[in-house]
């Protein structure tokens, strides 16, 4: 069907005039603490007007941080974007080639321009959305340094076999972990794979400091270098050993963290439940599918993604996105454009589209529907019945 047409035929309004929200939705809330618990950290601030670099809170944060995870070497960051650069250098990865998927946010790649590295896109799988480990090895060269996969939505990516790639080709993995907060394959914290995992806490994440992130590597080693570069390389305060940046994650976000460390728990049980109700309610209906739970893996609920493959659905993604936000509500296209398609990154060989097949289509099929734990399941219902009801009348 025409997007053009379809968006203005009458029953688009009619559509709104049934199911228009009076509030936004969003695609997501963050999760806060209460106000008065917060207080009482600023007012510890304050009195100590110990603001940043390794304060109390920070400490703190960082050891509950490890126990909740259930990994032994990590380090905090003002965010996940300058985690991940970090990381690069960290593995002294800052030349040369990353085989990494075209379907994440722009800081994935940007990390490794910003790190002087080419990035080579691959394509990902049909059933996790994450790189492809099938198409991996034929875009390895003599320059290929690394790996660096994301685990999309929280979904594991296939470790297994992309470890297998990279010790028969002496390759380092590093996991863009920013979705896949308390993901676990099995009893082991999916932080624990790699050589290095790197976390967000955006507000808009699952789990959140308001800005943040964290690295999570192997060794004490790795975790003292680690430490330095985010310091700008100071080692004590006559010594610079090396040229590192500023990273540093400061006291009120870590508070903000330490806090929400005692609402995860809740916080992954409500999303659970309402993606239980999306599927419930969006199974079924031809040209809209979602990926399942996998056996084995604990979930982190971190996003709802839906495809909508408009053939059969009768609709495109563009339209539902339309009709829904004509109702007030408003889910993204995570992760439509796909990084290959920048300008920065589009003439590189591996960002033709005829190599990224599934990427491609995902991301125009892709939309992620509202999905945080104070979403009412009225809510959510509405949501559902509005996408039915574009199905229905397509
Ligand atoms: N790797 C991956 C795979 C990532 O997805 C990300 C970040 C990173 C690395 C980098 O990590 P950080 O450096 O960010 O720590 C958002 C986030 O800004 C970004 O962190 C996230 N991925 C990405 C997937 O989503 P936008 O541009 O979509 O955010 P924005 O401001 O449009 O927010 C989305 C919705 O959330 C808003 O419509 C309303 C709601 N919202 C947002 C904020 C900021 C709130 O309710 N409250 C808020 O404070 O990128």
């Amino acid at each position: 069907m025409n997007s053009i047409l379809f968006s203005e035929r009458i029953f688009m309004t009619d559509i709104a005039k049934k199911y228009r929200l009076a509030d936004p939705v969003f695609v997501t809330q963050p999760t806060m603490p209460r106000l008065d618990d917060y207080q009482e950290c600023l007012k510890t601030i304050w009195q100590s007007r110990w603001l940043t670099n390794d304060g109390q809170f920070h400490k703190e944060f960082e050891l509950r941080l490890k126990e909740y995870l259930g990994v032994e070497q990590l380090n905090l960051f003002v965010n996940g974007t300058i985690a991940l650069l970090v990381a690069l250098q960290a593995l002294r990865i800052n030349s040369g080639e990353v085989i990494t998927t075209p379907f994440t946010f722009a800081a994935t790649p940007h990390v490794l321009y910003w790190n002087n590295i080419k990035p080579v896109f691959c394509d990902i799988e049909e059933k996790t959305f994450n790189i492809d480990p099938a198409k991996i090895e034929g875009l390895i060269s003599p320059d290929t340094k690394a790996i660096l996969a994301v685990h999309v939505y929280g979904n594991p990516c296939d470790v297994e076999a992309i470890h297998a790639i990279a010790d028969r080709h002496g390759l380092q993995v590093i996991y863009d972990a920013a979705h896949a907060f308390g993901v676990k394959i099995g009893d082991k914290s999916i932080m624990n794979y790699g050589d290095i995992s790197a976390m967000s806490f955006h507000a808009t994440k699952l789990f959140s400091s308001i800005e943040g992130g964290a690295l999570v590597s192997k060794t004490d080693k790795q975790r003292t270098r680690i430490q330095f570069l985010k310091n700008f390389g100071i080692a004590d305060a006559e010594t610079v050993i090396g040229p590192g940046i500023n990273g540093k994650m400061n006291e009120f976000q870590a508070s903000f963290g330490l806090l929400g460390l005692d609402l995860i728990e809740k916080e992954i049980s409500d999303r659970r439940e309402l993606v239980e109700l999306y599927r419930k309610q969006l199974s079924g209906i031809p040209g809209l599918s979602f990926l399942d739970d996998v056996e084995g893996v604990r979930h982190n609920y971190a996003y709802f993604p839906i495809l909508i493959d408009q053939e059969a659905f009768g609709a495109s993604r563009d339209d539902v996105f339309d009709v829904l936000g004509t109702c007030n509500i408003f889910p993204r296209k995570y992760f439509y454009p796909l990084c290959s398609t920048y300008p920065c990154y589009s003439a590189l060989p591996s960002s033709n589209p005829q190599n990224l097949p599934v990427a491609t289509r995902v991301s125009e099929q892709v939309l992620c529907l509202p999905l945080y734990g104070r979403l009412e399941k009225k809510i959510a219902e509405t949501i559902c019945d509005v996408i039915k009801t574009v199905h229905e009348q397509s």
